[in-house]
């Protein structure tokens, strides 16, 4: 009888299990490609008819993050719409003193957006919300304003 081949093929495999896994745990695979990732700044130049006017760049180091919206000026009853990514999280929302949380998951990382959107300019124009945004590891103060021809912007950045 001739002797077994030996069974290379499957040692192949087994020693590359340990290198994929530890690829994987290195983050040098896209664990999720069908995930949007926005290379560059992605906000659109109108939102509900209104140009969009990008008052700066935040980075994160999380994709889970937290904002807080709230007046911290005189509370004059603007009324406020935020769209993150194309997403409305926060509906003709009355701003006053206290924080208002919204949750937010955004793509693990690259270019994101945060728009606000005026209902009203309060008895006292524009209407401004101050924003916050958490990562977890810092919290990150923002003022966005916006008026009713114009939507104001921030892009987001995140950077594990
Ligand atoms: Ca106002």
């Amino acid at each position: 009888m001739y002797p077994r081949p030996p069974l290379r093929p499957f040692v192949t495999l087994r020693a590359l299990i340990p290198a994929l896994a530890l690829s994987l745990a290195a983050g040098c695979v896209d664990t999720n490609p069908t995930e949007p990732i926005a290379n560059e700044p992605n906000v659109p130049s109108t939102l509900r008819g209104r140009a969009v006017n990008v008052l700066g760049t935040v980075s994160v180091t999380n994709k889970n993050v937290t904002f807080n919206v709230w007046d911290s000026g005189q509370i004059d009853g603007d009324i406020i719409s935020l769209n993150v990514n194309g997403d409305w999280v926060l509906e003709n929302y009355t701003l006053g003193a206290t924080k208002r949380a919204i949750s937010v998951t955004l793509p693990s990382r690259g270019y994101s957006y945060v728009v606000l959107y005026a209902h009203n300019e309060g008895s006292l124009p524009p209407n401004t919300a101050a924003l916050s945004i958490n990562d977890g590891a810092r919290e990150q103060n923002l003022v966005l304003s916006a008026n009713l021809q114009t939507n104001g912007a921030y892009n987001l950045r995140v950077t594990p």
